[in-house]
């Protein structure tokens, strides 16, 4: 452990009609050029913070993002990304999201001090690295904590690779190769009730996940037709030792209620990256990102593997480009993990790690959280 740093949070918010009015989230299409005033593209702290709606940022002396959140010995751990500034102007590869390292947040109850646990993994310390350490989860087993974390490779294509420690916070000693079969990124591990691990991962446009279309890596950025099914995520079984798959990764149906699958050109609702799963109620829950239409969703299944029927919104947009989440439970109340770059002053690449509560309908569909009103 490097440093520790602790943070007291503050979850709620009161918004008045200016502050609701300030928040409203920069929405970007492809090459345009963000709505919100910006701090100085040297500085990492923003000298313009916006209110931050529905929650704080959980922490402040850094930028944090791609929260993953999960209870380990009773504590509550969330892998986020570190962003940072690095200067590379945004692009629709994302170039601009140059993260060198992660650290952990943990904290015993909500609303408590959040304890930041230093550098848990540095990119200098990754043998087979590029660049680019992006959206990163963790999972226990036996003991051992493995940190899970997309990468890009010396030939500039994204892989997974993973570390491990024998602490939830690290530091993490990486593997010297990512894992065998692995491609594209945002890696979510979920532990089944048998005790089964599962990764789910993928992304398109910059996550490259639109280069393994028919089955082989190809260079070329290749998308289905408007009105084919649209690029699926990807599952794959981890192996006993939680380094390697146990069978090559499966594409993920995400049907419509009448069974069709979520066609390419549905931008509202089919996936772009930011898998995560979670059970409620005996069913499995898949939820994503749309990407390039802002929106936290999610589809059911009855297995790990899917097919997943689309059920709705959980997130609408949050300031800034991206939108990522996790959802946990902790105690006895559920959780959504997600950012905003409220703390930057609306910057896309400078976000912000926060929570809130997540809350269920009587026939498990899932409350939609609306960032920047009160619920
Ligand atoms: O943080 C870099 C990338 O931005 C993540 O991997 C995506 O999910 C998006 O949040």
């Amino acid at each position: 452990m490097t440093y520790q740093h602790s943070y007291k949070v503050t979850l709620s918010a009161v918004l008045s009609a200016l502050f609701i009015s300030a928040c409203q989230p920069a929405m970007k299409t492809e090459g345009e050029p963000n709505t919100v005033a910006t701090p100085s593209p040297t500085s990492e702290k923003a000298p313009t913070q916006l209110k931050s709606g529905l929650a704080e940022p959980l922490v402040t002396h850094i930028y944090t993002a791609d929260p993953s959140a999960h209870v380990f010995e009773g504590r509550l751990y969330i892998y986020p990304s570190h962003d940072v500034e690095s200067g590379i102007p945004e692009n629709d590869n994302g170039d601009h999201f140059d993260m060198r390292d992660y650290h952990v947040l943990s904290m015993d109850e909500v609303g408590g001090e959040v304890t930041d646990h230093g550098v848990a993994l540095s990119v200098d310390d990754i043998p087979w690295a590029g660049r680019q350490l992006w959206a990163p989860d963790a999972a226990h087993k036996d003991g051992t904590y493995y940190l899970y974390f997309p990468l890009k490779d010396k030939q500039d294509i994204f892989h997974i690779g993973v570390a491990t420690s024998d602490k939830p916070y690290g530091p993490f000693t990486a593997q010297s190769e990512p894992i065998e079969g692995s491609f594209s990124m945002d890696p979510a591990v979920f532990k089944d009730d048998d005790s089964s691990y599962y990764m789910y991962f993928g992304g398109i446009w910059g996550g490259q996940l639109q280069r393994y279309e028919g089955g082989q890596y190809n260079p070329q950025d290749v998308y289905p037709a408007d009105d084919a099914p649209a690029v699926k995520p990807r599952i794959a079984k981890m192996a006993d030792d939680m380094l390697s798959f146990a069978e090559a990764p499966q594409e993920i149906a995400i049907l419509d209620k009448d069974g069709t699958p979520i066609l390419q050109e549905d931008n509202d609702r089919r996936f772009f990256e930011a898998a995560w799963m979670h059970k409620y109620k005996g069913q499995y829950y898949l939820s994503y990102s749309t990407g390039d239409t802002h929106k936290i969703v999610y589809a059911i299944g009855d297995n790990p593997y899917g097919p997943f029927t689309y059920q709705g919104v959980i997130l609408n947009p949050v300031l800034g480009w991206t939108n990522h989440h996790s959802i946990a439970q902790f105690k006895d109340k559920w959780y959504l993990f997600y950012h905003d770059s409220s703390l930057s002053g609306g910057k896309t690449h400078l976000r912000s790690v926060k929570m809130t509560e997540l809350t269920y309908h009587p026939d498990g569909t899932i409350v939609t959280i609306d960032p920047y009103m009160e619920q």
